[in-house]
């Protein structure tokens, strides 16, 4: 019986995925390299910095580490201008009615995600109080498919692995819900993410 519901956020929740590539698009195009939405792809569920050393190998450009820090910090410059403008129209079609359902179901919720704008964005589309603990790119070291953040998030829900469930649109993600020894539900198409316990198309399927 499941007592934790853990969530990746970009992907599952909400669709910040556009805003990553409009914004390292941007880069690319001032590195003068292009970068597709195929390329793009390999972003997902990567942290900041290692999606910065994709993009630069995307562009066959190598830059010293003080001037990755700097591109890597205009980037999400970038990004946060396009995420500032978000609201609840964002959220993904049954996000919000199936996080309500588990809380009625008094099943205790929590974020699992890469990102460091994590909490920011979760305010912005209105479902900041609806979890009961937030993990995110600002508290862990060891990105997917590390377990960390889903073991974390689990701890600090005060439950076992084996009480919770992971959402995950990513393969790594999917990997780390795995090595957590948690049930997990992918989120997209079974091609990518057969590794999981069960593939949906979207939260929606799951509304009761
Ligand atoms: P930030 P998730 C991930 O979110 C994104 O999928 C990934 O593309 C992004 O690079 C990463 O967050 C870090 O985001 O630059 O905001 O710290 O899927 O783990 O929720
Ligand atoms: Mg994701």
């Amino acid at each position: 019986n499941v007592k934790g519901a853990l969530f990746d956020l970009d992907g599952v929740l909400v669709d910040t995925a556009k805003y990553h590539y409009l914004a390292w698009k941007q880069l690319a195009e001032e590195l003068g390299f292009a970068f597709t939405e195929a390329d793009n792809e390999r972003l997902k569920g990567v942290s900041r910095t290692r999606s910065l050393e994709i993009v630069l190998e995307v562009g066959g450009v190598s830059l010293s580490e003080a001037e990755k820090h700097r591109l890597a910090e205009e980037k999400n410059e970038r990004y946060l201008q396009y995420i500032r403008n978000m609201d609840e129209s964002e959220l993904l079609p049954g996000a919000k009615a199936y996080l309500l359902q588990l809380k009625e179901q008094g099943v205790r919720i929590a974020l699992g995600s890469a990102s460091k704008n994590a909490v920011f964005i979760l305010e912005k589309v209105g479902i900041l109080e609806l979890f009961d603990s937030i993990v995110d790119g600002t508290k862990v070291s060891k990105a997917k498919p590390d377990p960390e953040v889903f073991t974390l998030g689990c701890h600090e829900l005060g439950l076992t692995p084996q009480d919770c469930v992971v959402f995950e649109d990513a393969e790594a993600g999917v990997q780390a819900a795995i090595a957590a020894g948690m049930y997990v539900v992918g989120i997209g198409s079974e091609a990518i993410l057969g590794a999981a316990n069960r593939v949906v198309r979207g939260l929606d399927e799951l509304v009761a």
